[in-house]
């Protein structure tokens, strides 16, 4: 979503935002911040002192004030605090006031503030500012919204990391390398006959193949990272009666699918959150296969193979046997051969089971296998043996980060082929992608598309 048009003060400040902090409900609290040039004014009109006539004069500390309507009535009470710029989170004037946590009265405020001279902000808008302002580079912008959105603790760890700049950091040192060696190609190009020249090349394309590389498996470990931030969608999916009912049960420890020997039991698809070692997984319980003549049955086998398209991982549970593999189990193996998926025979505690050597094995009546299916649950959604590496959860730090890799290896290629002029171009275009991945280089399509799915407040 692009950010409307701002009136941007000498300074670069821009004009005066205001959103609420926390979220829509009812709660204790709620917090409702402002940010920009005129800060003030807008304040001025909304907020009346119990103890001082300009509270937001008071800078830094929490006052006491009434949130005035505009006929003079208090909307409500509770305590504003004024920090001035640019030793802010924004970078400009800020004022955070805490009103009572009814969404209603929130809007209220908000409202007021609005009709005051603030515009209700756009999602990320504050941090933005922080970005534009030079209080954040793009890494640690992104951090913070990875912070918000956790959902494990290897996730908030990983936001953490990001925001104590450890990311900028290693991307920061690749740059200098990059630079160094462009710098060294540079000196090739000018002095052509230098006799060290051919001894060099093999260090630097050492140098540079080490960059590619580090910066490979630090792109790829987005998978893991966006597991531990946001958390993994696992379908369960399989012929009717296999157990899979029983199995989602088991894995989110309470009884909240119907399980029953009729087939055709489940119809609607039924989901339900937990956690499995680190991760938070959001199962979902799908209808069973089989052809059907009842239209609600085959209503919501249809609903399940949308969601199941839509799902990181496929669990597929078949019976344990004993039989030989039917058609429709046939069928759904070769359909989510493409797909990150586990196979499970269930059922291993019925007499005569005979599952395949070797395979995953569970009995949803016993429990026994229910451990193996979750560790192998948690290393399909690509966070097995992890130790305290730096991951990053971003799509965008992946790409750019994958863009430099391959700038890297393309240049040491072109040292033997294309010449060294080549790859000094190569790096140099490496070099904007890593600009573009800080924030050096901020262009508003970047943060228009950075920013977009961020929450309106933060
Ligand atoms: N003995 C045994 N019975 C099971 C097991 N898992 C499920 N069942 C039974 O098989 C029937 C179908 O189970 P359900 O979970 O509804 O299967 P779904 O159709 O795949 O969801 C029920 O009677 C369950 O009690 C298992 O591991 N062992
Ligand atoms: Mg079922």
């Amino acid at each position: 979503m692009a950010v409307a048009a701002r009136s941007v003060s000498p300074d670069g400040w821009g004009d005066v935002i205001v959103a609420a902090a926390t979220p829509h409900g009812h709660s204790a609290l709620a917090l409702v911040r402002l940010t920009g040039r005129g800060l003030d004014e807008v304040l001025r009109q909304v907020l009346r002192g119990h103890h001082t006539a300009r509270p937001w004069e008071d800078v830094g500390r929490a006052r006491r004030v009434d949130v005035v309507g505009s006929d003079g009535q208090a909307i409500d009470d509770g305590l504003a605090t004024v920090f001035r710029g640019p030793a802010t989170a924004t970078g400009e004037d800020v004022c955070e006031v805490t009103v009572h946590g009814n969404p209603l009265l929130v809007q209220l405020v908000v409202q007021r503030f609005v009709e005051a001279g603030a515009r209700p902000a756009q999602p990320g808008e504050f941090t933005r500012r922080a970005v534009m302002q030079g209080r954040l580079d793009l890494l640690s912008a992104e951090a913070v919204d990875q912070v918000i959105r956790a959902t494990s603790p290897g996730g908030l760890r990983l936001g953490r990391a990001g925001l104590s700049g450890v990311l900028a950091r290693r991307v920061d040192a690749t740059r200098q390398r990059i630079v160094d060696v462009v710098a060294e190609l540079e000196a090739r190009l000018d002095y052509p006959a230098d006799e060290l020249a051919l001894e060099n090349d093999v260090a630097l394309c050492e140098a540079l193949h080490a960059v590619g590389d580090a910066l490979r498996s630090l792109g790829e470990s987005h998978r893991a990272g966006q597991a531990l931030v946001d958390g993994v969608r696992v379908a369960l999916v399989g012929p009717v009666n296999a157990g899979k009912s029983s199995l989602f049960n088991r894995l989110v420890g309470r009884p909240r699918a119907l399980v029953h020997a009729t087939p055709g039991t489940t119809r609607d698809v039924v989901e339900a959150r937990c956690r499995v070692g680190p991760l938070e997984i959001t199962l979902l319980d799908t209808a069973g296969e089989r052809s059907t003549d009842d239209p609600v049955e085959a209503a919501g086998v249809a609903l399940g193979q949308e969601l199941v398209d839509d799902s990181d991982v496929i669990l597929v549970v078949l019976r344990a046997g004993p039989h030989a593999v039917d058609d429709v189990e046939r069928e759904l193996l070769e359909r989510t051969v493409e797909r990150r998926r586990l196979v499970v025979y269930n059922g291993v505690d019925r007499p005569h089971a005979t599952p395949p050597e070797g395979a995953l094995c569970t009995s949803a009546v016993t429990g026994e296998g229910l451990e193996a299916l979750q560790k192998a649950l948690v290393r399909a959604a690509g966070v097995g043996s992890m130790g305290d590496e730096l991951l990053v959860a971003s799509a965008r730090q992946r790409d750019l980060l994958l863009r430099v890799a391959a700038a890297c290896d393309a240049a040491v290629e072109a040292m033997d082929v294309a010449g060294v002029a080549v790859s000094a171009d190569l790096l140099t275009e490496a070099l904007g992608f890593i600009d573009e991945l800080t924030g050096a280089d901020t262009r508003e399509d970047v943060l228009d598309a950075v920013f977009a799915r961020f929450c309106i407040g933060k």
